[in-house]
């Protein structure tokens, strides 16, 4: 008979799901149980069970972290539980802290929804950061407007939707009045993860909150003042969509660097980028002084928007913090 050779994928499979019941057995045995982290609050984590009850759990200290959306193992102690350990992600959105060092935010994201609003005043450079950082995810991404009552006939917002529409990038439009049920959301969100990010005051909560009007979310009064929401939501936060899904809604952000990326992959995650990537004169091409930049080209020739080539600018031009 002739020898069997395992492909590497197939000794992977077989090492996981040896992984995988010896995890099961360990469960049983000693009264662990797999659960589901609905939000992160400091040194503790609130956990789902798999009857759908929760409980408070403090973290082993040998666990690096936990956000909403993870898988862990934890035990039941007294009223509370203790979790013993996070499987692996799938997927995680990481993102700068206030002194520039980077979190995870949420966990086993299979998409990404980009909210924006006509006021508090959109910005391309961040919408720009958040699609390059879901391609590095490698979740699906799409944009939704919201608030569009605040539209008027001078706004370039709806442009600027457009232009991302145009790159091929999913985008609709919603507001509370016309849309109460938020039901442009509800295909996006069948039977996956999805977690909405963008600034503060966009309407993130408000969104999640009429998809799912039994709940009580804390939704903020945007600030007239400043014209920028306050940061009403602190931490992320994963809820069931009754018909099922999963969305984790995000503290929202005025900054979000991707320091932890290298040029090539921010240029990767600008999609229209890529048909001339490699085509510049020189390998090495930092797309910026160079003679024969084939980035550079497009842009003049109108093929990439200069907006866009400027947003990349500002992303591998940044300072590091
Ligand atoms: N005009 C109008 N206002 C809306 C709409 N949806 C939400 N808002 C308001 O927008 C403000 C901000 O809403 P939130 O849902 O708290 O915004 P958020 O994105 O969760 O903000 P952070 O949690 O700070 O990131 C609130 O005052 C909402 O009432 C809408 O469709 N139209
Ligand atoms: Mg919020
Ligand atoms: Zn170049």
């Amino acid at each position: 008979m002739p020898k069997r050779h395992l492909s590497q994928q197939q000794q992977r499979r077989i090492r996981a799901s040896q992984a995988q019941s010896l995890r099961d057995a360990q469960t049983s045995l000693d009264g662990a149980e797999p659960g589901l982290v609905i939000a992160r609050y400091g040194k503790r984590a609130l956990v789902e069970d798999n009857d759908g009850e929760r409980w408070q759990c403090e973290l082993r200290a040998n666990i690096d972290s936990v956000v909403a959306g993870d898988r862990v193992v934890w035990r039941k102690s007294d009223h509370s539980g203790v979790i013993e350990a996070r499987d692996d992600r799938r997927t995680v959105l990481f993102r700068p802290d206030a002194r520039g060092k980077l979190r995870p935010v949420a966990a086993n994201i299979d998409t990404m929804i980009v909210v924006l609003a006509p006021s508090p005043e959109p910005h391309r450079h961040l919408i720009d950061r958040y699609l390059v950082a879901a391609h590095h995810m490698g979740v699906d991404v799409s944009l939704i407007l919201n608030k569009t009552d605040l539209l008027d006939e001078h706004s370039d917002v709806p442009a600027l939707v457009d232009s991302y529409r145009q790159l091929g990038y999913a985008t609709t439009a919603t507001n509370r009045s016309t849309d109460p049920g938020a039901s442009v959301l509800r295909p996006l969100a069948h039977n996956r993860t999805i977690v909405l990010v963008g600034q503060s005051g966009v309407g993130k909560s408000s969104l999640i909150q009429r998809l799912i009007p039994d709940l009580a979310i804390r939704i903020g009064e945007l600030s007239q003042a400043i014209d920028k929401g306050r940061h009403t939501t602190t931490a992320a936060e994963l809820y069931h969509l009754p018909g099922g899904g999963r969305l984790i809604d995000s503290p929202g952000i005025r900054e979000f660097h991707l320091h932890h990326l290298p040029a090539q992959s921010v240029a990767a995650g600008f999609i229209e980028f890529q048909s001339y990537l490699g085509l510049c004169k020189f390998r090495d091409c930092q797309h910026d002084k160079e003679l024969g930049c084939a980035l550079k080209a497009a842009v003049d020739a109108g093929e990439i928007s200069s907006a866009r080539f400027e947003s990349y600018r500002r992303i591998v031009d940044a300072p590091v913090q």
